[in-house]
C-alpha cells in the first residue's frame, strides 16, 4: 500500500455515487444550490453555488482513516478526528463584511484552540460578488480582507504558518469559509519568487493586505517524502500585477507558468524545504473561469498542461479583481513524490 498522510480528497460528479473508501471528515458540492448542515452520516456538507451551464456540478469529499467527531458551535458547524479538522461557517448577505468575517475568523480560531488543532494549513473564501459593491460603495473582497486581516493579527506566530488559501467569487450572496486544520503535522509556508507574497501586497489592491501563503506543505516527520502539497488560488499576477488583461489565452498560460513554478524544485528548494513537482502531478484541480465563453479555451489549454488523471472541474465565477479572468487550485497528494 501506498502510505499516504491520511487525508484525501476527491471529486465525485453528481448523479453518480462515488466509492466509499475511508470514512467522510466533509463534503463541499460545488453546484447551484447554497447551504452548510451536518448530513445524516454525520459530516459537514457546504454547497456553494458556483455551476452554470456547461460547467461542472461536483461534490469535494474529503475522506480520513479514523472516525469522526462533529459538532456545531458559533456558526460554525464541524468533523475531525485525531488529526485533522475540517470547519465551516456561512456568513450571510449583508451591507458590509468586514465586521462579520472578524467573527467568522475569531470564532474558527477560537475553534482551532479550544479543540487543539493549532495548524491551519487551507482555507476557501467563497465570496459571493466578490468585485460588486457593498452597501457603503466598497469592494466586497477588499472589505472582506480588512476583517480578515484582523482577526490574522491574533493568530499563531504570524507569517510562518499562514494557510494555503482560495479567494473566489460564487453565483450568490453572502460568503462561506471552510478551513483544514492539523493537530500535530506542522505545514510549512511556500511562496512563490514570481509572485509578491499577497500579504506585501501594496495598498491599491485594498486597505490591508490578503493573509495567505501561495501553497502549504504538510509534514509528516514519520513519513519523510510523502508530504501533500496545497496551492492555494493562483491567477495571472506576476509580481503583485495582473497580467494579459483581456487576453485569456495568456491568462491561463501565466497561471499555469505560476504554478509550474511555485512547485518545482528549484522554487521549494530556494525557501529551504524539500520536494519538487511537475504540473503533471497535480490532482483536484477546480479552474474558475469569469466568462462562460472562455470555458472551451481555458479548458483546451489546462488539459494539455496537466496529466490525464488529474481531476479537474470547472467552475463559472467571478475572480477578486475586476481584470482577472481565470485562476486554478490544485494539490500534489501525499504519495506523489
Ligand atoms: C491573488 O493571487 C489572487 O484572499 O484568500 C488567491 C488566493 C487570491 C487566495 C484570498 C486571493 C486569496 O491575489 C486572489
Amino acid at each position: 500500500m501506498t502510505p499516504t498522510i491520511g487525508l484525501r480528497s476527491a471529486f465525485h460528479d453528481s448523479g453518480i455515487s462515488g466509492s466509499n473508501d475511508g470514512v467522510r471528515l466533509a463534503e463541499i458540492e460545488f453546484g447551484l444550490k447554497s447551504s452548510l448542515e451536518l448530513t445524516e452520516a454525520g459530516h459537514p456538507l457546504l454547497r456553494i453555488p458556483m455551476s452554470s451551464n456547461g460547467f461542472d456540478e461536483f461534490t469535494e469529499i474529503w475522506t480520513v482513516d479514523e472516525p469522526i467527531v462533529t459538532g456545531q458551535i458559533d456558526e460554525i458547524t464541524y468533523a475531525h478526528t485525531a488529526e485533522y479538522l475540517f470547519a465551516a461557517t456561512v456568513i450571510p448577505e449583508q451591507d458590509g463584511y468586514a465586521d462579520a468575517a472578524l467573527a467568522a475568523y475569531r470564532s474558527i480560531f477560537k475553534l482551532t484552540s479550544n479543540l487543539d488543532f493549532p495548524n491551519l494549513f487551507r482555507v476557501w473564501n467563497f465570496i459571493g460578488g466578490i468585485v460588486d459593491p457593498n452597501a457603503a460603495g466598497e469592494e466586497i473582497y477588499r472589505d472582506f480582507v480588512v476583517g480578515r486581516s484582523e482577526a490574522f493579527k491574533n493568530y499563531q506566530d504570524g507569517l510562518g504558518k499562514i494557510p494555503a488559501a482560495t479567494g473566489i467569487g460564487t453565483r450568490s450572496r453572502g460568503i462561506a469559509i471552510a478551513v483544514l486544520a492539523s493537530r500535530t503535522l506542522r505545514p510549512q509556508h511556500v511562496e512563490n519568487s514570481r509572485q509578491l507574497p499577497a500579504y506585501e501586497y501594496p495598498r491599491e489592491y485594498g486597505p490591508k493586505s490578503p493573509n495567505f501563503a501561495r501553497a502549504t506543505i504538510l509534514q509528516d516527520p514519520q513519513r519523510p517524502g510523502s508530504q501533500p502539497l496545497f496551492v492555494s488560488g493562483t491567477a495571472s499576477i506576476l509580481g503583485h500585477e495582473t497580467v494579459h488583461r483581456d487576453d485569456i489565452v495568456r491568462q491561463t498560460q501565466t497561471v499555469l507558468e505560476n504554478i509550474e513554478h511555485l512547485i518545482s524544485a528549484e522554487n521549494i528548494a530556494g525557501q529551504g524545504l524539500s520536494g519538487g513537482h511537475k504540473l503533471t502531478d497535480l490532482h483536484g484541480l477546480k479552474v474558475y473561469v469569469k466568462h462562460e465563453e472562455h470555458l472551451d479555451t481555458v479548458r483546451e489549454i489546462v488539459s494539455e498542461a496537466v496529466g490525464p488523471d488529474a481531476e479537474v472541474r470547472y467552475l463559472n465565477v467571478d475572480v477578486c479583481r475586476e481584470d482577472l479572468l481565470v485562476e486554478i487550485e490544485g494539490l500534489v497528494p501525499a504519495n506523489q513524490i
